[in-house]
């Protein structure tokens, strides 16, 4: 069988003010040029334990002008995609549906939402796909493609058993980023959360050798490249990384991944990363005081309890060499219109080597989004276009949705000028020079 992979990449905003703005400010213009070449690590990985009879082929949907070209001679049609182009990802399926080739339909937003991607698509998998995949293919063989398949009617898949993703595939030239997955999951649980804990109940971690063999697999066709741990919270095993951080120094690469900033306390840890090739990592901070903080993290309220260690935590991080960018998600509950100076301020006073605002977003399938519903404060409910982080979706409390959009401009302005994007790298550089000369005397 002949199967081809459609990848939904690329960054969205559907606020044309944000979009012209990003397009002048250099702080925003570097990161969305970082960000918005990855490839689906998901449709990647499901290529990679295709049995090799099969032929499979992979494509970035901006590459595919319609599907009529490449249509006729599939045997099968793989879609991923994230809540925010997801109309993309119905419409690319619709028209391969019309021309007769079956279409699979997969990921984040088809797991919360399998009713609404059902009417898209041959069949649905809901989950991780490697636990239902090599099922899916022999009930396709067969002529007997279910309607739905479900990793959580399977016992629980290990990443022990993770299959090599097909990096083979990809053209290298058009990503400056590739990604590698450490570990699924995490052991907290914000309200907001749309990432991989609505794929796994549990947090699960890679073996090491697979890792490895990943990164080696990445180096043979990208020498020494830049790898992005498509991890939601990497640090929380950290016997794993003591052991990892070694081998991937020895391989000379680069890498970037998203913590809870518990790390703070482990000095080894911290320069063991140092020393392998940490280029930056990214803390979902949230809310620059207690404010909105309280009760976002449902099981443990970690993220209250870590707030008032925040700039001292951050610091020390950086002064190890590390730079963070710290992440704060603008318009929780209880946020005013002071929220904007104060994440300017703490940004100063803390002295972030780089920022990052979003909008507080309901996702489809979040504790957030069933909130918000209730208190009847979803301002487009079902235009899951506008679940980009940079869109306003939602009523806030103690502003106006409008307050809410211009103080975002505003802070956009100010945090990534050239002057402030410059004073926080100078003042990075100069503060791990110092900590550096401390240690050595
Ligand atoms: C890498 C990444 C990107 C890359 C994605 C490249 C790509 N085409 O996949 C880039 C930079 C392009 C990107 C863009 C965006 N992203 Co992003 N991104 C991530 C990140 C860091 C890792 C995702 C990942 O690789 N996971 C690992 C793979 C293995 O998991 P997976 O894709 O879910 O696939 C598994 C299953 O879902 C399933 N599966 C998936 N598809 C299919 C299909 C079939 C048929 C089958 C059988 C199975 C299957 O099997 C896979 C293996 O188990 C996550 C955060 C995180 N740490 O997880 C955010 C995340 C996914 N992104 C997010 C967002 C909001 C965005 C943007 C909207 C940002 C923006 N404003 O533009 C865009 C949306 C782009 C889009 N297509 O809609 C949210 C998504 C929330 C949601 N539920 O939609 C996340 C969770 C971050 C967050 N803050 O919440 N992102
Ligand atoms: S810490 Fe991050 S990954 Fe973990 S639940 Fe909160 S938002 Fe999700």
């Amino acid at each position: 069988m002949k199967i081809g992979f459609v990848a939904m990449s690329g960054v969205r905003s559907c606020d044309e003010k944000l979009l012209s703005m990003g397009l002048t400010l250099p702080g925003f213009v570097e990161r969305s040029k970082t960000i918005a070449s990855l490839p689906s690590l998901g449709l990647l990985t499901l290529a990679g334990m295709t049995p090799k009879q099969h032929e499979v082929v992979y494509w970035e949907v901006d590459d595919l002008a319609d599907g009529e070209a490449i249509a006729d001679d599939l045997d099968l049609v793989v879609i991923s995609s994230f809540t925010a182009r997801i109309q993309d990802g119905y419409s690319v399926a619709d028209q391969f549906l019309a021309q007769g080739t079956p279409v699979a339909l997969g990921g984040l937003h088809v797991t919360v939402l399998p009713e609404e991607a059902s009417q898209h698509a041959d069949t649905i998998v809901i989950g991780e796909g490697e636990a239902v995949w090599l099922e899916l293919l022999e009930d396709l063989a067969v002529d007997r493609l279910r309607p739905r398949y479900s990793s959580f009617d399977r016992p629980l898949f290990s990443l022990d058993d993770a299959p090599m993703p097909a990096y083979e595939l990809l053209d290298i030239s058009k990503y400056n980023r590739l990604t590698v997955q450490t570990t699924r999951g995490c052991p907290l649980k914000c309200e907001f959360c749309a990432a991989s804990i609505m794929l796994t109940p549990h947090y699960k971690q890679k073996p090491i050798a697979k890792v490895l063999a990943e990164i080696d697999k990445i180096s043979s066709i990208w020498p020494r490249p830049f790898i992005e741990f498509a991890d939601d919270n990497s640090f929380i095993n950290t016997r794993f990384w003591k052991k990892l951080l070694p081998q991937l120094q020895e391989r000379r690469v680069k890498w970037f991944t998203e913590t809870d900033i518990s790390i703070y306390e482990d000095d080894e840890l911290l320069h063991l990363m140092r020393n392998s090739g940490c280029a930056q990592i990214l803390i979902g901070l949230e809310s620059p005081s207690e404010v909105g903080l309280d009760g976002i993290e449902l099981k443990h309220n970690r993220k209250r309890d870590w707030a008032p260690h925040y700039i001292s935590a951050i610091q020390k991080i950086q002064s190890h060499g590390i730079r963070v960018n710290g992440c704060f998600v603008l318009g929780l509950d209880g946020h005013t219109t002071d929220v904007f100076d104060q994440v300017m301020e703490f940004a100063e006073a803390a002295e972030l080597f780089d920022v990052q605002i979003t909008y507080q977003t309901p996702f489809p399938g979040t504790p957030l989004y069933d909130r918000l519903e209730r208190e009847g404060r979803l301002l487009f409910p079902g235009e899951w276009s506008r679940c980009t982080l940079f869109d306003v979706n939602f009523e806030p409390t103690h502003m106006t949705a409008d307050e809410l959009r211009e103080g975002f401009y505003g802070l956009s302005k100010r945090l990534y000028s050239e002057q402030q994007t410059a004073w926080r790298r100078e003042t990075f550089k100069e503060k791990y020079m110092r900590a550096k000369r401390q240690r050595s005397e």
